[in-house]
């Protein structure tokens, strides 16, 4: 406030006798002479608000990555006692178990990366039925890795019936606890609710047009066609790719920054990915019937890699993308949520 109200009355001042000088000075330096205003008590003169040399965005933060080393972690979630199990990927070792979630009531797992570190925060939306149907709600809670006190710390608001679409919307590197109604009312914090997609698709919130920022975007089973609006410009996308039955699994498969739409059908265990950078198409078998895709990135190479958890057996198979080979590993029991299932 104080530089704004100084620059103001100093700029018509200093107009006419600055222009012609900076000119010369800028000629000879560097184009980040100019102080940044994007600094606590920038000087009175500075960018003017139109930074000429912006800080460069947050690179995205790995999903489910609770240790913070760029690797997507094995958790998963045990709603009926609050609990969190996590391997850590940077030692290969059980993290501490996390007791976030609120056992009396209904909690979904929403973990994101909430505050300012690398390491992926817990979080639940939480549901609770009123004394009457306009009392009924949600909210999300979450527990930060930095102050990493286990204090629950609230977040917005949530309709009761709806789910968590946590993701990156506005492109600040962080998650906004997001959520959308069955019925597809998205309530993302900072914007207008939104209707967009009907009973019965599936949320999948992805950065498809790689300006950083989620889109909002369904896949429909019944026509088997994913519905993307880009948030850079707003121009809704269609693309037919699945089947009923398939579960959509989108992420970016050949690491072009761009999601890649795609799909895993239980009945063959088979991925089906469109290549966003080339618009070719590829299938990988990994998985069977009954398992649950949960298409993250395990070794930290920025792809996405096909991987399942088996409830029957707890039991995770991860094949890196790209690589010769899975292996598996057993973590969690039957009736658990894996973090980053589909
Ligand atoms: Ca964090
Ligand atoms: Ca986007
Ligand atoms: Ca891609
Ligand atoms: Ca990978």
């Amino acid at each position: 406030m104080r530089a704004l109200t100084r620059r103001s009355v100093l700029a018509p001042l200093l107009a006419g006798l600055i222009a012609p000088l900076a000119l010369v000075t800028l000629a000879a330096a560097p184009a980040n002479a100019i102080p940044d205003c994007d600094v606590p008590n920038p000087p009175p003169i500075c960018d003017g608000g139109v930074d000429p040399h912006p800080d460069p965005a947050p690179a995205p933060r790995t999903r489910g990555d609770f240790d913070g080393d760029g690797r997507a972690d094995l958790t998963v979630f045990r709603e009926y006692n609050g609990s969190w199990y996590t391997i850590g990927s940077k030692t290969g070792q059980p993290l501490p178990t996390v007791w976030f979630g609120n056992v009396a009531l209904e909690s979904l797992a929403a973990p994101g990366h909430y505050d300012s570190d690398n390491k992926t925060d817990h979080g639940v939306l939480t549901k609770w039925l009123g004394p009457a149907p306009q009392y009924d709600g949600a909210g999300f809670y979450y527990r930060s890795s930095v102050s990493n006190n286990g204090a629950y710390l609230g977040g917005p608001s949530a309709y009761y019936s709806s789910f968590p679409v946590v993701a990156d919307y506005n492109g600040d590197g962080k998650d906004e606890m997001a959520s959308a109604t069955y019925g597809f009312l998205w309530k993302v914090p900072g914007y207008p609710d939104r209707a967009w997609g009907v009973q019965g698709d599936w949320a999948v919130q992805a950065d498809y047009d790689k300006d950083k920022k989620a889109d909002l975007a369904v896949w429909r089973p019944s026509n088997g066609t994913w519905y993307v609006i880009k948030s850079s410009t707003g121009a809704v996308v269609t693309q037919q790719w699945g089947q009923q039955g398939d579960v959509p699994v989108p992420g970016d498969y050949d690491k072009d920054g761009k999601t890649d739409f795609a799909v895993w059908r239980p009945s063959n265990g088979t991925w089906y990915v469109i290549n966003s950078s080339t618009g070719a198409t590829s299938s990988f078998a990994w998985g069977q019937q009954d398992d649950r895709p949960v298409p993250l990135d395990y070794n930290g190479d920025k792809k996405t890699d096909l991987a399942v958890w088996r409830p029957s057996n707890g039991t995770w198979y991860v094949f890196p993308n790209g690589a010769s080979s899975g292996y598996s590993v057993q973590w969690g029991v039957n009736g658990d949520m894996p973090v980053g299932a589909r």
